[in-house]
């Protein structure tokens, strides 16, 4: 499907329009009601939107982000800035008791990444340069917190405990590790999401108990993230949450090298370096692709993920996986009639309508497109690029979609999708 310059010029004022709407000043919602804090992959991601509307702006959105940072180098998945009724579970289920409420779980981090592309494309070069300067220790001490907290054994990669942390909340991925975590004492709730939402697009009953199970445990322990990876009962390595880590740990080094910070730019190189090798270990070879393996019982998932297509994004170029992977993604597309799918459609649970159990997503795709072109498939990237404007251009800026029939589904009017749209307009 291809776009017409027509369609291009409106599908920009459209996205500026949804990121005007939903920015609250210092920071911007996903969506209006469904999601009505501040997410922290969405903001790095929507950053790169705002960033073409104004720079300023765009920087802020992550300073945002950072200034909740925990004095342990944490940052939170969710950042609950003021009330809001339409979601849950809410400040009081995460109890982190903070100043200004967040999670105590964190999310894919994406910010290294993001951070290098406002640097290196800023027009104000010596704000960028500040601002960027700025940010460097607060995404080193993030890293330097993940490697301490979750790869407590130095293995080089690290394990999510919370299938939320992922972005890619119900994904097979963690059917197996999710199912040993017992709901037991879980007790009552109402879940907001599935009033926005119909419910055949979002998880299941069975995972919200589970999800919620987690949250409860983690909060029993006072959130003391060093406690937690031991205590978890759900400790998964996912290879696309590791190579978004080692690609922003390869961008932080980059950054720090340009603004003359040797210590941050040698442990973020080493950080990489250590992640690459590891990642070796999670290559499935009867699947043709990377997997996630389960830490709690010790065994690669026999699941054909997007997740395990991502490395793509952080494997060196000229490595001999890369050419394998990216044969790998034009097999899966050419399973469905959208890129990319969140799932292999060959897969018997694979799912066109629940979230990330099938379902297309643009920010998915930005990774996969950049890691593509980094590995000189420069057409494959315009065609994953080409096709997302113009399913966005028929469909509208929906959180995700079917890849069989490009059925617009979840959330509407969505900040990332729109960010995702001003990148792909380039
Ligand atoms: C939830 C906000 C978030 C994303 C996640 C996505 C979804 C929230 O929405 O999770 O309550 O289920 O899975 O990646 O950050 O857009």
């Amino acid at each position: 499907m291809t776009t017409s310059p027509r369609d291009d010029d409106r599908l920009r004022a459209e996205a500026i329009a949804i990121l005007r709407e939903n920015d609250l000043g210092a920071y911007t919602i996903p969506t209006k009601g469904l999601y009505p804090f501040q997410w922290n992959w969405d903001s790095c991601l929507v950053a790169l939107g705002l960033a073409r509307i104004d720079e300023d702006r765009a920087f802020r959105e992550i300073e945002t982000l950072f200034a909740h940072q925990w004095e342990d180098g944490f940052v939170p998945h969710i950042v609950f800035h003021a009330d809001a009724q339409s979601y849950f579970p809410g400040p009081d289920v995460w109890d982190t008791r903070r100043a200004t409420p967040t999670s105590g779980i964190t999310q894919p981090p994406v910010a290294g990444f993001c951070l290098r592309r406002l640097y290196e494309t800023a027009s104000d070069r010596e704000a960028a340069a500040a601002r960027t300067k700025a940010l460097l220790p607060r995404i080193a001490a993030w890293h330097r917190w993940f490697h301490a907290t979750r790869d407590p054994e130095a293995t080089g990669l690290v394990a999510i405990l919370h299938p939320w942390e992922s972005g890619r909340d119900n994904s097979m991925d963690w059917d197996e590790a999710l199912a040993r975590v017992s709901p037991e004492g879980v007790g009552e709730y109402v879940r907001r999401d599935t009033s926005h939402v119909d419910a055949a697009q979002r998880p299941t009953k069975a995972e919200y108990d589970r999800y919620l199970r987690l949250v409860q445990i983690f909060r029993g322990l006072g959130w003391d993230h060093g406690a937690l990876h031991e205590a978890s009962p759900f400790k998964v390595v996912d290879p696309g949450f590791n190579a978004i880590l080692i690609r922003s740990a390869e961008d932080l080094a980059a950054l720090a090298e340009a603004l003359d910070e040797p210590a941050i730019a040698e442990e973020a190189a080493r950080h990489a370096a250590a992640g690459r090798a590891a990642l070796e270990g999670l290559w499935h070879e009867g699947l043709g692709q990377y997997a996630c393996f389960d830490r709690a019982a010790g065994a690669l998932v026999e699941s054909a993920s997007i997740g395990g297509l991502l490395p793509l994004f952080a494997l060196e170029p000229g490595h001999a996986r890369a050419a394998v992977l990216a044969k790998r993604i034009e097999t899966v597309c050419a399973r469905a009639r959208h890129p990319v799918p969140s799932h292999d459609p060959a897969d018997p649970r694979f799912d066109r309508l629940r979230y990330w159990r099938g379902p297309l997503w643009l920010v998915a795709n930005r990774m996969i497109l950049d890691g593509l072109a980094r590995h000189g498939h420069v057409d494959a990237a315009t065609a994953i690029a080409r096709d997302g404007l113009a399913l966005v251009a028929r469909r509208g800026f929906a959180e995700y979609f079917d890849p069989l029939d490009g059925r617009p589904l979840g959330g509407g009017r969505f900040s990332w999708t729109a960010a995702m749209v001003l990148e792909f307009l380039d």
